[in-house]
């Protein structure tokens, strides 16, 4: 009971087909209990065409001269109705005859069976492949992509002018990393072609760490349950986008249910197989499915196939049943006087309901309907695609038979004995042997090569759902997955425009968890797949500058996290800057301070000569008005931005100065002490010379410059970013590089302080007329009183202040001594000019400097 078509008269060689003319068999009825091969239902214009692709090609190669010249092909084709106990049925008819149950490779025509063309579907190859695979027969399938059909060792007669899915997986997940989705939703049809499709998707998805969101199966036969299953899956899912994976026959009633649920706003991934397809492609899915982005393989034109498609009629022969169908089905008539039914269908809708059309059409066919006004997938051929590769299966079948035929004795491939095979009675495995190491160039300059796997390359057009001017849906093609230097590229052509299926009609987001925002890390969810996860704010001193990231990184120990914990930012640096009012201010203490020193030097240089800057060594006088200058000024290193020369140069000039100082008044008290020991016993002691008041100041110096240089180099002073004293600050300081250093230097000085108090303290009673001792004295204790409060406050502050109590206290002990030591003679040598004469100054005092 197979319908088919079959030519083998005058012919000693045929070519079997397998095509999937309807769309399933209707179930038989329950009441039969003889086993009877089953009807079928569900016209299919797309196999239709094939199978007349098939027909056509083989009479252009009885047409041609320069393949099989003297043999002529006849055909002889079955329709699987695109179910697996049909194309299992055919299989065995094409090894039996008809009646028989045991293989004899001659068929029922009783013509020699070279090989079959087929079947389309993978499930339907794979079933048929599984019996001719036995005898070897050769079988080249032309729609069949799944990928266990390249396992030689189950398949060993299987060939394909089709590439496997293994290849448009890949391309899927490529689309998917292009296009930035991670989270993806599969559909699979209940067949070989969706399950191993989306298991090789799958397996790709994985290692490009993508996700799965679910995964569902269309139902073949159609149950609510199973159905309802997938779409609420898609439903509840927010994967935006899905992957299809289906024939357009099983599709169409899951479009259906699309429909019914008005489920808008998914973006499908199409499969080779309903990308194309005219029973998808209805402008009134376009809402559901408009956008999708599919791998087709790439269309051409075959020339001499329209016309032979319209050379169509069922008054040709009334016993050709399928052309009678198809033109009822087409025009929607009655053909008269046939018993072929009138559009035969049998489907369950959606509400479950059963609604079987077997009624016949009130309209009768006249046979003057024309084909050219019918829009009818048929005779489309603006989209060959799978037609064109029945076209190949075919010429391979002849290529091989060709090769076969120009064997040379003795030349031949099989052993022993280099034998050659012979047009018709080879046996199926020989012309195996010449179509597994198949190569040939296509009509439209393509070349075909058939692998070891009986595969071939390769090559999708990537094209996206439109809608075009008229309303029809187009097939736009934007872009291109192609194989170049030894390795696939997906290539999305740019400045082509592709339509979404979206809200915003801008590329969907397909993501599970949001990418983290910078500030935060991603944190598993246990149990989930990687793609969902929680952000998680980092911690305290980490953060994490990009979004998406796995981790918070910390900041170095210069660096605070801003508030977001995007990143670190630099800690404030604090240190006493000239241009804060603080720092400034001290300048204007020091400077202003180093002028009046300068003008206390211009009194005494333009008085040189009276007696009141002559007493007691005017040299040191000087010398002490420079040490001032150099103390008062050594305090701007104090200011400003520390660096390792400033840190240097702050101790060793202020001990460098105050040791000048304290030495030169050192040599002033001991000459007042001496002095007053004189007046004190009346003995014959000499004072001392001034020579040896420079030479204990030269001393002094010189071990204080010593040990300065000694500090400076073996343990100098260095720059410090202190950073515990205040978390969000790094105070820049000065540490003290050698502490023992620091002591001695500063204990040198201390010493000399402590020797000037105590001479002149002793000599303050000496009697003078400006109270040259007291003043000094005076000044010493001062001197003293600051540095002793300078420890505790110094001890206590913190940061920038830290310098500014170490700067008071040297402006402080400065200007104490320039008050103490000259503000008194400045006072009487311009005020009280009378006062500065040789007899008031004091016989004894003068004396002194004898
Ligand atoms: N492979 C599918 C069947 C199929 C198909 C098609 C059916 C493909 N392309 C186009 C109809 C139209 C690709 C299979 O089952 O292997």
């Amino acid at each position: 009971d197979l319908n088919g078509y079959v030519d083998a008269k005058n012919h000693s060689l045929v070519i079997g087909g397998l095509f999937p003319i309807h769309s399933r068999t209707i179930p038989a009825n329950e009441s039969i209990l003889e086993p009877v091969s089953a009807k079928c239902e569900g016209f299919n214009f797309r196999g239709f065409r094939w199978m007349k692709t098939m027909i056509h090609t083989i009479k252009e190669i009885n047409e041609r001269k320069d393949i099989l010249p003297n043999i002529t092909l006849g055909y002889q084709i079955f329709d699987t109705c695109f179910t697996i106990s049909k194309s299992v049925e055919a299989a065995l008819v094409f090894l039996t005859g008809q009646e028989e149950n045991k293989p004899n490779f001659r068929n029922s025509t009783g013509a020699f069976l070279a090989g079959i063309i087929g079947a389309g579907g993978s499930s339907l190859s794979v079933a048929a492949s599984r019996i001719l695979g036995l005898y070897y027969l050769p079988q080249v399938g032309y729609a069949s992509t799944c990928s266990i059909l390249s396992d030689k060792y189950q398949f060993p007669s299987y060939l394909r002018t089709i590439a496997s899915d293994k290849i448009q997986s890949e391309a899927m997940v490529r689309l998917i990393q292009h296009f930035g989705w991670v989270w993806i939703g599969t559909i699979a049809a209940d067949d070989d072609y969706g399950k191993y499709g989306v298991k090789l998707f799958k397996e790709n998805m994985e290692n490009a760490n993508l996700c799965i969101a679910f995964s569902e199966i269309i139902p073949k036969v159609y149950s609510y349950e199973k159905m309802q299953r997938a779409v609420d899956a898609i439903k509840t899912s927010t994967a935006r986008v899905i992957v299809l994976y289906a024939s357009d026959i099983d599709l169409s009633p899951f479009a259906l249910e699309m429909v019914y649920h008005n489920i808008t706003d998914r973006t499908w991934i199409a499969s080779e197989a309903w990308i194309t397809s005219a029973l998808i492609a209805k402008p009134e899915y376009f809402p559901y499915f408009g956008g999708s982005i599919g791998f087709a393989i790439p269309r051409t034109d075959i020339p001499g196939l329209k016309e032979f498609l319209y050379d169509v009629h069922p008054s040709k022969d009334p016993n050709d049943v399928l052309t009678i169908e198809f033109w009822q089905t087409a025009f929607n008539c009655t053909w008269p006087n046939s018993n072929v039914p009138y559009n035969s269908d049998h489907r369950v809708n959606m509400t479950g309901k059963e609604d079987r059309l077997h009624a016949m059409s009130d309209t009768f066919c006249t046979g003057e309907e024309k084909l050219e006004d019918l829009k009818n997938t048929y005779l489309d051929v603006s989209q060959l695609r799978i037609t064109n590769n029945v076209k190949q299966a075919v010429y391979s079948m002849a290529y091989a038979l060709d090769s076969l035929s120009t064997c040379e004795e003795g030349r031949g491939p099989y052993v022993p004995g280099n034998t050659c095979a012979y047009i018709p009675d080879f046996e199926p495995w020989q012309l195996m042997y010449y179509l597994k190491t198949l190569k040939f160039t296509t009509h439209d300059g393509r070349r075909i090569e058939i692998d070891e796997n009986g595969d071939v390359t390769g090559y999708y057009d990537i094209l996206n759902w439109q809608l075009d001017d008229n309303g029809n849906i187009a097939f736009v093609k934007v872009g291109e997955y192609v194989f170049t230097n030894s390795m696939f590229e997906l290539v999305i052509t740019k400045n082509t425009t592709i339509f979404w299926n979206t809200e915003s009609s801008e590329c969907p987001h397909s993501v599970c968890a949001d990418v983290c925002p910078p500030g935060t890390r991603r944190g598993i969810r246990q149990g989930e797949p990687i793609c969902c996860f929680d952000c998680i704010p980092c911690a305290d001193g980490y953060v994490s500058q990009e979004p998406g990231q796995r981790k918070c990184k910390q900041c170095g120990e210069d660096y605070l996290t801003n508030a977001q914990k995007s990143e670190c930012v630099l800690k404030e640096v604090e240190f006493l800057a000239y241009d804060e009012p603080l720092g400034f201010t001290l300048v204007i203490l020091s400077i202003s301070g180093a002028l009046a020193v300068t003008a206390v030097t211009v009194v005494y240089v333009v008085y040189r000569h009276t007696p009141l800057v002559n007493a007691n060594d005017r040299e040191l006088s000087f010398l002490i008005q420079v040490s001032l200058i150099i103390t008062l000024l050594s305090s701007m290193f104090f200011i400003g931005k520390p660096s390792d020369w400033s840190c240097m140069a702050r101790h060793v000039t202020l001990a460098l100065g105050f040791s000048l100082c304290l030495s030169c008044i050192l040599g002033k008290t001991i000459s007042l002490f001496l002095a007053y020991r004189i007046s004190q016993s009346k003995t014959r002691l000499t004072s001392m010379h001034p020579v040896y008041r420079k030479i204990v100041v030269l001393i002094s110096v010189l071990v204080e410059t010593g040990v300065c240089a000694a500090y400076l180099v073996l343990e100098p002073p260095r720059v410090y970013k202190n950073m515990e004293a205040q978390n969000t600050k790094i105070i820049l300081e000065c540490n003290e590089g050698s502490i023992e250093f620091l002591c001695s230097v500063f204990g040198i000085n201390i010493f000399l302080a402590l020797l000037c108090s105590l001479t002149t303290s002793v000599a303050r009673q000496l009697p003078d007329n400006y109270y040259e001792g007291k003043c000094i004295t005076f000044g010493m204790l001062v001197f003293f009183m600051v540095w002793i409060c300078f420890v505790p406050v110094y001890l206590n502050t913190k940061g920038k202040f830290k310098v500014a109590v170490e700067i008071f206290a040297i402006l402080a002990s400065s200007y104490d001594l320039l008050g103490c030591i000259f503000a008194p003679k400045c006072f009487i040598i311009l005020l009280r000019p009378k006062r500065n004469t040789s007899e008031i100054v004091g016989e004894r005092i003068s004396t002194l400097d004898k």
